[in-house]
């Protein structure tokens, strides 16, 4: 058993070896933007990690096994490995695409995952944690086979919901361990389904409630993923059936005709993936070994739907096996299209080679699932917000910043003009570390990619400040001081934005003539001094026209509305799909209640009021808040609020709203702001009362 348990960890970089890992795709079908964002979200939290000097591997690969591929492979009258290794390759050729380059993607249908499968799952049974016990599975009784997973559909017993046989896709989201599902039809003849009595291994996850709570108080990551197994657990912990009746996957150990359950042997390629690495680049380079064996770093990207499974299973594996436990989950939301979830089977998705083929940079896909809401947030995905963001911050922010500096630059001093930074400026970019930084320490992949771009922002304030287009002439030396702080604000931009934009920080990096790759170095080399001499800017970014959107609007929104028809008038479910669980019902969408209570007092302490919305501006330079002017009856409040994105801000005078009044005073980009305003969720749904409460009023 394991003792690789520390109280808390280290904050990043540790002079452990770290392990970023992305949950492996099932290799059944095309890639969607939806897949991506967990895959950029590891890509960037990887390349941060390492930015800051964190020795690091970023692994991941294709899940081959299970009876989502069976399915599919039966469906297309394949065989399974054929299908599966197709997909694989294509997986592999388009991650890189896309910037997310894998030290290591392999797949569980080799060897390597092979031999570590047996080696952990031997483990688990010298420990005693595995036993055999008679169990019903669903059996198709006229074609005489069994019916292991999604050769299964039904009713999900926790919540009447329909289901497949091996989660709640549809409803409570919950694993379902075989023989739970009640109404069983077989998905491959649709002949309903009875129960026979098997032999099935368990592995004894029940007695390892007790480790598994002291690990979630050590779990790092998501909200999410640290909170939603406490529930699982103060439910019960049930034995996990580990082997399936299937003819696909990896045989259990000394059994002819029972298969590994595909969940033991996916997470462990993340191991074995790590091993081919080392394999590859030698135990000086990364030590695969002692990463998992001893001291390790380990972080897991996954999608919301598979918390259960790297929070509870796997780590019960691991400390079993005697490896090192997670340190951290960082679990996505989804994505969505008109609310609903992308679906692979009807079409409802844009598709990863689709958004290269409209010939958009992958750096601008990666700066908006990377920024566009918490990385625990569903997003619903449209291609305006896609171009606003593009444009606004992008174009107009980063790009003009550096375009209009490194341009000044060049014609002006022919590069970086001889002068120190200012105190001012070196201030500001070691702010931008800093906020780079905690966000690695929040695993806050979106403030990993503000951090710089607000950075740029303030880049745009200070060259319109000091006019450096006036100095010279007049005090040369004035301009080439403002000229020498915006070149190393754009050297920064180029350290500090390559985790999100890779491929443009390249190419700013060769604008500056800077040596060596921008891949290799550490937030340090944001506060270097830049070549000397560089040559002319080219513009990185390209702004996305109004009418390109419409476009793209119309051929989307033809699909969804195709889609949505084959929903309603479907009545085969059969098709093996990803989860669609990210519509407006899930339960888990919603943040779990805090279990810590606040006496009355603490409530009290807070004095919400009654008000109206008089006047509501932007703020320039800020691309998300809004100046408000709040009348609360006794006075008039200025308050600052990021509702710009999310309202129309001519509809904003006269409503009415619940703020803080007795919130600390704080100032945003130079404005001042006296409250806050309450909102719910993501699109800032405002609080309002319903009555005719005087504004003032207090609320209790
Ligand atoms: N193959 C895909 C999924 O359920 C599944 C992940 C395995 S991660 C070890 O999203
Ligand atoms: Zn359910």
């Amino acid at each position: 058993m394991s003792n690789h348990a520390p109280d808390s960890h280290e904050a990043f970089p540790t002079d452990a070896p770290a392990v970023v890992t992305c949950g492996l795709p099932y290799a059944n079908g095309d890639l969607h933007i939806g897949h991506l964002r967990t895959y950029v979200g590891g890509d960037v939290y990887s390349r941060a990690l390492e930015s800051l000097g964190q020795q690091t591997a970023f692994v991941s690969g294709s899940d081959m096994h299970g009876t989502p591929i069976a399915v599919q492979a039966i469906a297309e009258g394949v065989d399974p490995e054929a299908f599966a290794l197709e997909w694989h390759e294509q997986y592999a050729e388009t991650f890189p695409k896309f910037g997310v380059e894998f030290d290591n993607y392999g797949h569980t249908h080799d060897e390597t995952n092979r031999e570590l499968t047996y080696e952990i799952v031997e483990r688990l049974e010298s420990e005693g944690y595995v036993y055999e016990k008679e169990i019903k599975v669903a059996w198709d009784p006229i074609d005489e086979q069994p019916l292991p997973d999604r050769y299964v559909e039904g009713t999900c017993p926790y919540c009447g919901e329909h289901a497949r046989g091996d989660e709640c896709d549809e409803g409570c989201g919950r694993h379902l361990e075989p023989g739970e599902i009640e109404d069983p039809v077989s998905t491959i003849s649709g002949n309903p389904a009875e129960y026979r009595d098997r032999a099935h291994k368990f592995f004894k996850v029940s007695e390892l409630s007790e480790y598994l709570d002291g690990f979630l108080d050590r779990l790092e990551g998501t909200s999410n993923a640290r909170n939603q197994p406490r529930q699982w657990l103060e439910d019960g912990l049930q034995d996990w059936c580990i082997t399936r009746d299937l003819d696909w996957g990896f045989d259990y150990p000394g059994e002819d005709d029972l298969v590994l359950y595909v969940w033991v042997d996916a997470p462990i390629e993340y191991v074995a993936s790590t091993k081919q690495y080392t394999e590859r680049v030698g135990a000086d380079t990364y030590d695969w070994d002692e990463a998992w064996r001893e001291d390790g770093e380990v972080v897991h990207v996954i999608g919301r739907d598979i918390i259960q499974h790297h929070t509870v299973f796997w780590p019960a594996m691991l400390h079993v096996a005697d490896y090192v436990e997670p340190r951290a989950v960082m679990a996505s939301g989804f994505m969505t299209l008109g609310g609903k979830g992308f679906s692979t089977s009807r079409d409802r998705a844009v598709w990863a080679r689709e958004y290269l083929d409209e010939g958009f940079h992958p750096d601008l896909l990666r700066y908006y699932l990377a920024t566009n809401g918490g990385f625990q947030q569903d997003v619903d995905f449209s291609w305006e917000k896609f171009r606003d963001r593009v444009n606004n911050e992008l174009v107009g922010t980063v790009g003009n910043f550096l375009y209009r500096s490194l341009l000044f630059a060049h014609r002006n001093f022919e590069g970086t003009p001889e002068a120190d930074v200012s105190a001012e400026v070196e201030e500001r970019i070691e702010e931008a570390i800093a906020d780079f930084e905690t966000g690695v320490n929040d695993y806050s992949v979106r403030q990993v990619g503000t951090a710089t771009v607000d950075l740029a922002r303030f880049g745009n304030e200070y060259i319109q400040r000091e006019e450096p287009w006036n100095l010279v002439g007049e005090d040369d030396e004035a301009a080439a001081q403002v000229i020498r702080d915006c070149v190393q604000i754009a050297k920064a931009v180029a350290v500090l934005f390559e985790p999100v934009a890779p491929d443009t920080s390249a190419e700013l990096w060769e604008q500056l003539a800077e040596d060596g790759s921008v891949h290799d170095v550490t937030t340090d080399a944001a506060l270097e001094a830049p070549p000397r001499d560089f040559g002319a800017p080219s513009e990185l970014y390209e702004k996305i026209e109004a009418e390109r959107v419409e476009e793209l609007n119309e051929k989307l929104e033809a699909r969804v509305a195709e889609a949505t028809a084959a929903d309603d008038g479907d009545e085969d479910r059969t098709e093996s799909d990803e989860s669609e669980a990210a519509g407006d019902s899930d339960v888990s969408d919603i943040e779990p209640v805090a279990d810590d209570r606040i006496s009355f007092d603490e409530f009290q302490d807070l004095d919400l009021r009654v008000g109206e919305i008089v006047d509501a501006e932007g703020i320039e330079g800020a691309d998300d808040l809004l100046r408000l002017t709040v009348d609360i009856g006794t006075e008039r409040r200025q308050i600052v609020a990021g509702l710009k994105q999310l309202h129309d801000v001519d509809d904003l005078p006269g409503t009415r709203v619940v703020i803080v009044a007795n919130l600390e005073k704080a100032e945003l980009f130079g404005v001042e702001s006296n409250g806050m305003v309450l909102a719910a969720g993501e699109d800032a749904d405002l609080l309002t009362t319903h009555g005719d409460a005087p504004l003032g009023t207090k609320i209790r």
